[in-house]
């Protein structure tokens, strides 16, 4: 049974990090992997905006996604990032293989389901207009946007979910690069795709795309997850963690590459990112980690971004020797800064330390006046 592939956030473009240029190709595997996945099913295919990483992508990478792309009926949406107020980028080819439908306000019936969807809009108001003019018929709603059933924050959402029309029985979204997401608002269902490759150190490394079949009447899902490039992110904060982490990396991305491989993702994908957090007042640590990975970073083998972690300065090199069988007091001392929240610090080693935690707890609500807690059966006296 043959459906619809969406696929989110693709951020097509030649390089990921502007400060590791050499590692390229995920957007172009992730792609790959979608457009054959299409393939092979017979699926037609919707990408849900940020197609591109540019509104002007480089030749090569326009060329190559129009190519992927070529022999799959494809509908789009463009996101904040590749919109272009006239011919979208996936619609200059005039040789196209298959349909090209740009749906921003359009409704299609692809594989006996009715698609509308609408370009990103920022305005919450012209959002709202634009939502009461989604067709009676349609099915899935199309959208690149952030909801406030994900996002929370009264200013980092464009759009709430109650406001799509009660007869859409599904909206699918773009914009979103997080952990994928979906839910059931006022009877009104909502997913996200999440995005297709990795734009930031902070996103999630597993990436899907969903697909939707309709059998018998009934629109049924499918998550899809996609093969993506080795991630390695490692925390160095004392100086034994450096020697060991130092003794086992080489052999910890050699098995990430080989495992890769093994997965069927390309060499030029399978080279592990490698990202280090380290204290910088562990002695010598920038010399020690490029001893021990220096040649695989020349070689390519490994694409390496050190973070060198701030905190820790120079002038409390003591924290680099603690070692590792660190005291609840050293702990302590290293997350909440004595000077900054001398208060918070003091009943934190307190509790830590005391005897019965109990008797400090009352202790501080005593001298806090903190006496309506609904914790304890303490009586303010
Ligand atoms: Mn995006």
């Amino acid at each position: 049974m043959s459906g619809i592939v969406f696929a989110g956030d693709l951020h097509a473009s030649p390089a990921i990090y502007t400060s590791l240029p050499g590692m390229q190709g995920d957007s172009e595997f992730a792609l790959q992997q979608i457009t054959d996945y299409a393939r092979q099913h017979d699926h037609a295919l919707v990408l849900l905006g940020d197609n591109f990483d540019r509104r002007f992508p480089d030749s090569g990478t326009l060329a190559r996604v129009l190519e992927l792309l070529d022999g799959s009926d494809v509908a789009f949406i463009q996101g904040q990032h590749d919109v272009q107020p006239s011919i979208s980028w996936p619609d200059v080819s005039p040789y196209t293989v298959g349909e090209r439908v740009h749906l921003n306000g359009k409704l299609i019936e692809w594989k006996g389901i009715k698609l509308y969807g609408l370009d990103c809009e920022r305005s919450r108001d012209k959002l709202a207009e634009k939502l009461k003019k989604v067709p009676k018929d349609c099915e899935i709603l199309c959208l690149h946007q952030l909801i406030k059933q994900v996002m929370g924050i009264e200013e980092a959402w464009h759009l709430d979910i109650a406001q799509v029309p009660e007869h859409v029985k599904y909206t699918v979204l773009g914009d979103w690069h997080g952990l994928p997401q979906n839910g059931e608002t006022d009877g009104r269902k909502w997913a996200y795709t999440g995005s297709s490759t990795m734009r930031s150190i902070s996103e999630p490394t597993g990436k899907s795309f969903l697909v939707a079949q309709k059998i018998s009447d009934q629109i049924g899902w499918e998550r899809v997850p996609l093969l993506t490039r080795p991630f390695m992110l490692n925390d160095v904060r004392f100086e034994t963690e450096l020697t060991t982490w130092c003794d086992a990396i080489n052999a910890a991305f050699q098995k990430a590459t080989k495992d890769a491989l093994g997965k069927g993702v390309p060499l030029q994908v399978a080279r592990p990112f490698v990202a280090l957090r380290f204290n910088v007042a562990i002695p010598g640590a920038h010399d020690k980690i490029m001893a021990a990975i220096g040649p695989s970073i020349e070689d390519g083998s490994i694409h390496f971004h050190p973070m060198p972690h701030r905190k820790f300065t120079p002038d409390s090199p003591d924290y680099a020797n603690v070692g590792a069988n660190v005291s609840a007091q050293a702990a302590i001392d290293e997350s909440i800064d004595k000077v900054i929240c001398p208060e918070l610090h003091e009943l934190v080693s307190d509790l830590a330390n005391a005897p019965d935690p109990r008797v400090i707890a009352v202790a501080f609500k005593h001298r806090h006046r903190v006496y309506d807690s609904p914790l304890t059966g303490v009586s303010s006296g």
